[in-house]
């Protein structure tokens, strides 16, 4: 059985925890398609935070509280830079974590795909499933805001200019806090999929929507040309997991990205997003926490689950709920 799963953010990362758990008892292979939208260059350096907290989360260095970066994480770079007064002064790059940035920048810059250093870097973290990007190339979601430059303290005067912002300064810097319009994929017209990547949706027997966040995680993974259709063509099943539970999401800050693009913040407002594979949409399945249980998606079968992905026994539970749907 090969289960290919689209993941992004920790919600994503802590997703791949429990398909692991199921895999291995089961005996089946996993692949990890994940965002790149959040990557960035940072004083010369590329971070991928949600490859990273894939790789850190499955490979037990992840630190367990923030969510993303590494456990025992110690900031004397940071600080150095602080001192310097460098930019940003929003965005910290822990110590331990550098040192994966420092290798993936070495490796991309002597040539190597963003695929192959990702394999790399995988050596050492032994994630135990597969772990593409779902593209090599760059591929970076921008959010259109009016205000950008003011801090989230000291609200801008006029809101008639609007600008793209990288993803990372309007989650970090402004929390989703900022008039927002929209949001970009910039490089999504001419990215292909990274090696690998249609081919483990072509060969997958179910494919694993997350529960991460729809607009920012899942979305850039889509916007790859070539994705979308390939996972509407796909011979295995596409199921779901609902990255909102009652109304709310389970973490992060999904509810302000729904906003902006005027769904819902619920359970059948992602489905519908999504919606069904028979009308050109993604899913045949979508799972539900069962607060959420009266949840209606056209054409795409609804089940009930617990998802609140408390340890990993919880999470096995909720994939083994998401498989039983197919
Ligand atoms: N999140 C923060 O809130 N503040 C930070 O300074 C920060 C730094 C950072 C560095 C590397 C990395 O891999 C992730 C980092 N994150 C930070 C998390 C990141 O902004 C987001 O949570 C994800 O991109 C969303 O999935």
């Amino acid at each position: 059985m090969h289960i290919v799963v689209l993941a992004g953010g920790i919600g994503g990362a802590r997703f791949l925890v429990g398909v692991r758990a199921y895999a291995r008892a089961v005996g089946a292979e996993v692949t990890a398609v994940v965002n790149v939208g959040d990557d960035l260059r940072l004083h010369g350096l590329k971070v991928c935070p949600d490859l990273d907290s894939v790789m850190y989360t499955l490979g037990g260095g992840a630190d367990p509280d923030r969510g993303w970066g590494r456990v025992a994480e110690t900031w004397t770079v940071k600080s150095e830079l602080a001192a310097y007064g460098a930019e940003p002064t929003w965005f910290g790059l822990g110590d331990r974590d550098i040192a994966t940035h420092l290798v993936r920048t070495t490796m991309l810059d002597a040539g190597y795909p963003l695929h192959a250093v990702t394999e790399a870097l995988a050596a050492r973290w032994q994630p135990g499933v597969r772990v593409l990007p779902a593209t090599d190339d760059r591929l970076e979601t921008h959010a259109v805001v009016s205000g950008a430059g003011h801090d989230v303290d000291a609200p801008p005067t006029s809101t008639a200019e609007q600008r793209a912002i990288h993803f990372q300064e309007w989650w970090v810097r402004y929390r989703a806090r900022i008039d927002t319009h929209r949001f970009v994929f910039v490089g999504a017209d001419t990215a292909t999929p990274a090696p690998g990547v249609l081919e483990a949706v072509g060969s997958a027997d179910v494919v694993l929507v997350a529960p991460s966040n729809p607009v920012v995680s899942i979305a850039p993974v889509l916007a790859v040309p070539g994705l979308r259709q390939a996972l509407v063509e796909a011979p295995g099943r596409v199921v779901g997991i609902s990255p909102i539970i009652g109304g709310a999401p389970v973490r992060g800050m999904a509810d302000r990205c729904l906003e902006v693009l005027g769904v819902e913040c619920s359970a059948a407002g992602v489905g519908r997003l999504y919606g069904s594979r028979r009308t050109g949409g993604l899913l045949d399945g979508w799972l539900v926490a069962e607060e959420d249980a009266a949840t209606v998606v056209p054409e795409v079968t609804v089940r009930a689950a617990p998802l609140r992905m408390t340890d990993e026994a919880a999470t096995t539970a909720m994939v083994r709920a998401a498989l039983e749907l197919t």
